[in-house]
């Protein structure tokens, strides 16, 4: 999944495709590059961020939605937790959800049920304006798979069926650098869960604490490191900025995931 921010502000890409031309540009240039998914989003969730109004959003995202769907057939997903923001963006021509919220809202689960769409669940402590506030679990792992786990099943009571639902552990939101990598050393207990999970890690600020490169572009790196891990372990989707590049570690790390099937068959 490549990301694309269409905002003044995100912490990586922020800026870069506020103008709706060099969003769709950007946008096609992923899906040529092999994104399987392009995410779109109008909002910055980076921490300490305060939330850009439902019709900036949609002013934001559709234009780029629809130039990126008339010049590829790949699914554009619609990061926002906002079903207002979704029923537009889904008009424009995206055909899946990315909550951040994981279905906070209900109607976002009443939409995607109607529209039979996917949704991404992710976890979230707190908001993004006061989630790095000295987050607390007693034990991360159990507690972010149980949420997501109610979360997957209230939207399966809302009629969303189990193949069409992701989850996602919320990696920086609301978690300290020992939560992040709590939640990677164990992503296989996501996966176990039978649900399909998707991981973000692209270029975030724990990889700065780990390798002390500070500025986001510097560490696409120690991003292939997780992206390594994830594929290893199961995860079926990776959301990343870096797309050309991290396609390739996908496709390393899928092999040597295969590679006693293979050696047996
Ligand atoms: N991370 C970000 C935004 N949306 N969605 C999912 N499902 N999982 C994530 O880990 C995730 C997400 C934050 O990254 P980015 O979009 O690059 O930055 P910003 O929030 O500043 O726009």
């Amino acid at each position: 999944m490549g990301v694309l921010n269409v905002t003044p502000d995100s912490f990586s890409d922020g800026g870069h495709f506020f103008d709706a031309d060099a969003a769709v540009q950007r946008g096609l240039q992923m899906a040529g590059q092999g994104a399987a998914i392009v995410d779109v989003g109008g909002e910055s969730t980076r921490p300490g961020s305060q939330g850009v109004p439902t019709d900036e959003q949609i002013r934001r995202i559709v234009p780029v939605i629809e130039g990126i769907a008339r010049g590829t057939q790949v699914p554009i997903s619609i990061d926002t937790h906002d079903p207002h923001v979704a029923e537009a963006a889904l008009g424009a021509g995206a055909s899946m959800v990315n909550d951040i919220t994981a279905l906070s809202d209900e109607r976002m689960g009443a939409l995607a049920a109607e529209r039979e769409v996917p949704v991404i669940l992710m976890h979230m402590h707190g908001t993004p304006a006061t989630m790095q506030n000295e987050p607390h679990y007693d034990d991360v792992v159990a507690e972010v798979v149980t949420f997501l786990c109610d979360r997957a099943q209230r939207a399966e009571a809302l009629g969303i069926p189990p193949q069409r639902i992701f989850i996602d552990p919320g990696i920086g939101f609301g978690k300290t650098l020992e939560h992040n990598l709590r939640l990677l050393r164990h992503v296989d207990r996501f996966v176990t869960t039978g649900y399909r999970v998707l991981v973000g890690t692209s270029r975030k600020s724990f990889l700065g604490k780990i390798t002390g490169r500070k500025l986001p572009a510097d560490r696409i790196f120690g991003t292939a490191g997780t992206v390594a891990l994830c594929v290893t372990a199961g995860v079926s989707v990776v959301r990343v900025h870096d797309v050309g590049p991290m396609l390739d570690v996908v496709k390393v790390a899928q092999a040597i995931a295969a590679a006693d099937a293979s050696a047996e068959s």
